[in-house]
């Protein structure tokens, strides 16, 4: 299986978040990427690869133009106003305030385009973010192009990002832009299967009136668990994609051996929408280890997953999500991969 990686994602660092109470560092640091190609090498699973040159032509098919444009002008914005830090957002345009004035100044614009503090800016930002779209993007031509599977090193991660607004560390949903990218080759109906330990809100946006990409998400239930405000078991699309999303919350606490048995659902939904290619949005924060998560898969889990996913049977393009358990995220994305090379 080959690996598709760019050193740019080290460009976006250094940033602070909010956490309860304080301003604390990003959990979503570069090591994270770095640790991934490494194991990713050791364990020979096959070529690292560099991504292709790619427009934003599918960025902009999947978000907003103007909310493109404004990922590309945001630090820029930032400086010019004389910020200096991590460009964060401070007010949001949530009811009942007006969602129609959009505002000049890059503080509030920050709100404008995101639905909650989570998705700051530094200098390098928009390039790893370019470069995170264009490995995934690379994956699914792998994958496009006649190869069972590819995995994309994705950094920073994307399943949170909604069409015209960024959070939860993520700008560009690159998952859905592979999805965008698979149909767009060929592909008739893809599946996107995201098992992050947070909902995909953004996926489920983006692809919710849509009845060719079938998203489904097993995830902490959103009464307690980031992102709280998506997420639930009745949410199932609407018009043409009414039946093709499919959420399975499931509480903290969740072990494997339910954790399992929730994937066996997705999977079987997924054997019935009869996807021509998957896309698995591949979040390791499932881990009992993980700093901001509430599920107990152990490492030796993570293979059993690979080889259920390799027996559905379809071309499968994995994109990297979250995972914050650094130095065990190596070892578990490995775990997901070669478990389904196996499998
Ligand atoms: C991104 B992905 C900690 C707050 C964490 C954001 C979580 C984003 C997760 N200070 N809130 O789904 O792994
Ligand atoms: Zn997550």
């Amino acid at each position: 299986m080959k690996t598709v990686f760019s050193p740019l994602h080290a460009l976006h660092a250094g940033h602070v978040e909010l956490g309860a109470g304080v301003i604390e560092p990003g959990y979503e640091v570069p090591e994270r990427a770095d640790i991934v190609r490494a194991h990713v090498s050791a364990a020979g699973l096959g070529p690292i690869v560099p991504p292709t040159s790619q427009s934003l032509d599918v960025a902009r098919s999947i978000h907003a133009s103007d909310y493109v444009d404004f990922l590309a002008d945001a630090w820029n914005l930032w400086t010019t106003e004389g910020y200096s830090g991590s460009a964060l957002p401070m007010v949001w345009p949530t009811r009942p305030l007006r969602g129609d004035l959009r505002p000049r100044a890059i503080r509030a614009l920050l709100g404008w385009y995101s639905f909650d503090g989570g998705a700051p800016f530094v200098a390098g930002t928009w390039d790893a973010v370019r470069a995170s779209y264009a490995s995934a993007l690379t994956a699914a031509d792998i994958v496009a192009h006649g190869d069972r599977a590819a995995f994309s090193i994705s950094r920073p991660p994307g399943h949170h990002a909604g069409r015209r607004m960024a959070g939860g560390y993520c700008y560009l949903n690159n998952a859905a832009c592979a999805a965008q990218r698979l149909r767009d080759g060929g592909a008739t109906r893809v599946a996107v299967l995201d098992v992050d330990f947070h909902h995909g809100n953004g996926t489920q946006e983006i692809f919710w009136h849509r009845g060719d990409v079938f998203v489904a998400n097993i995830h902490g239930d959103p009464a307690s668990e980031y992102p709280f405000f998506l997420g639930a078991a009745d949410e199932i699309g609407v018009g043409e994609g009414e039946g093709a999303n499919l959420n399975l919350p499931l509480p903290p606490g969740t072990d494997f051996t339910v954790w399992n048995a929730a994937l066996e659902s997705a999977c079987r939904a997924i054997e019935q929408f009869r996807a021509d290619v998957i896309v698995v949005s591949l979040g390791l924060d499932t881990f009992v280890g993980d700093p901001i998560s509430h599920f107990r898969l152990e490492s030796q889990d993570y293979p059993r997953v690979g080889a259920r996913l390799a027996a559905l049977g379809r071309p499968t393009v994995f994109v990297l999500e979250g995972g914050y358990a650094v130095d065990a995220l190596g070892a578990n994305v490995v775990g997901v991969l070669s478990g389904f090379l196996d499998g």
